[in-house]
């Protein structure tokens, strides 16, 4: 199915009892923007700007933005005291309900702020995680996505139950009366992270099995992977005719999709478009979501689809390229797509340098005849020419062959038939015991 009934449900509602939305769609939150000084300023601000995407694609609205650039992290607070300060006058003024910062969060830096801003405090991770948590439309997403946010909350509880040992003056060895509680919510989310697994587990296992009985490993595969917002959606639609959902938002499509493509002159195969990264991905949600990226790792080919248009190119293709290492595809065959080039100044094209390239538009279709050829060239590359011989007893397997690939020629010989087509690699391999040349 596609994802065209797009139909947002509250994450709390998706995910049982142990998870809840740290933002909500009447939020009026405050965005912080935080780094060293050893970072670029430029890169805190363009976080910042995707943060503020974040708030927008959570369903909240942004009041107002401060950034602050440290010598080093306060270890109470993350930022300084005076800022905090600054902050808390800022929520007054605005009335806003919501702060978000752009860095990860221990659980005693979000308490202590939250203690003097006087309104809830999240980061950027359970901002993406909440993100994840409105869109998951599938069984397996739903889980993936709680696993996540399970895995994100652990060590927060961890740092809230050090800080309240402290506290109360106990030092190592002593038991707070906090301390039994904690350790019960800590066990409930261990036992539930494990049941996640299993069940996850077993999606994974019934899903293989599925995709073995399609054969869908015979038939070359495309991924459409990219930073999120590129056009990768709107780039499945324009090649294979389907509609799932695009959209002007970060985060638009969270399950895979996978269509069916013709391609001039080459064997059918089939293309998946799937989440977008973005900088400073949780960790969690890498973990959680193995599958689906999975999905995209078993793919032949990958295309890399890259927003052309945007000021922040080359800062989003590091992002995907440092992925792509991340995640051990770099020996994967890549296609560069440079989408959106309808709404790209011109000279931007020159200033590209991967290889194999095409300059597309997914909006008004320009280009897309191209990136067919180059697909369909990758495709037939990938195919081997080869002579097939089946023994009289044999011969009844032809059949089998015939709906594997195109028998160009067949041949009769004194004790059986030679098959003249073309093969895909995991081809060769199921078929080599009949392969003579
Ligand atoms: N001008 C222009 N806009 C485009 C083009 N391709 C996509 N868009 C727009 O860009 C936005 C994002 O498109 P999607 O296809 O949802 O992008 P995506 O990469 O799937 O995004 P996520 O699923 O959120 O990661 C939508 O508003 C599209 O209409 C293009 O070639 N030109
Ligand atoms: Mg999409």
């Amino acid at each position: 199915m596609t994802n065209l009934n797009h139909n947002p449900q509250k994450p709390s509602q998706l995910s049982g009892n142990s998870t809840s939305a740290h933002i909500k769609s009447t939020d009026r939150a405050i965005v912080v923007g935080v780094g060293l000084k050893k970072e670029a300023l430029v890169e805190i601000k363009e976080n910042l700007l995707e943060l503020e995407e974040l708030v927008d694609a959570a369903g909240g609205e942004v009041v107002g933005s401060v950034i602050q650039v440290l010598p080093s992290w306060n270890p109470a607070t993350l930022i300084g005291t005076g800022k905090v300060e600054e902050i808390a006058e800022m929520v007054r003024d605005s009335g806003a309900t919501l702060i978000v910062m752009d860095h990860q969060l221990s659980g005693v830096q979000q308490r202590n702020l939250q203690q003097i801003v006087k309104v809830r405090v999240v980061d950027r991770n359970q901002l993406i995680l909440d993100i994840f948590a409105l869109r998951a439309q599938t069984f397996e997403g739903k889980l993936q996505v709680e696993l996540a946010q399970l895995l994100d909350q652990m060590p927060r509880m961890v740092g809230a139950w050090m800080e309240s040992l402290s506290r109360q003056g106990g030092g190592i060895g002593t038991r707070g009366p906090g301390e039994t509680a904690l350790e019960n919510d800590r066990r409930r989310i261990r036992e539930r992270v494990a049941i996640i697994k299993e069940k996850l587990e077993s999606v994974r296992k019934n899903r293989s099995q599925h995709r073995q009985s399609r054969r869908r490993n015979e038939i070359p595969s495309f991924a459409l992977i990219g930073y999120t917002n590129t056009g990768k959606s709107s780039l499945l639609n324009k090649l294979t005719g389907s509609q799932v959902m695009a959209k002007n938002q970060v985060f638009a499509t969270l399950d895979p999709t996978t269509r069916k493509i013709f391609l001039p002159d080459a064997p059918p195969a089939v293309v998946t478009d799937t989440v977008g990264f973005i900088r400073k991905l949780p960790t969690q949600l890498i973990e959680a979501f193995k599958a689906t990226l999975e999905e995209s790792a078993e793919a032949d080919v990958l295309l890399h689809i890259v927003d052309l248009s945007s000021p922040n190119m080359e800062r989003q293709t590091e992002v995907v390229d440092e992925l792509i290492k991340e995640f051990n595809w770099s020996d994967k065959k890549i296609i560069h797509v440079f989408n959106k080039c309808d709404v790209a100044p011109l000279d931007r094209q020159f200033r590209v340098k991967a290889y194999p390239r095409v300059f597309v538009s997914a909006l008004t279709g320009q280009g897309i005849d191209q990136l067919k050829q180059l697909m369909a060239q990758v495709v037939t590359e990938m195919q081997t020419d080869v002579q097939l011989y089946f023994p009289r007893t044999e011969e009844y397997k032809i059949f089998d062959l015939s709906r594997d690939a195109q028998i160009l020629r067949k041949e009769t010989a004194t004790e059986g038939t030679v098959c003249y087509t073309q093969l895909t690699a995991s081809l060769l391999n199921r078929w080599r015991e009949y392969i003579v040349k």
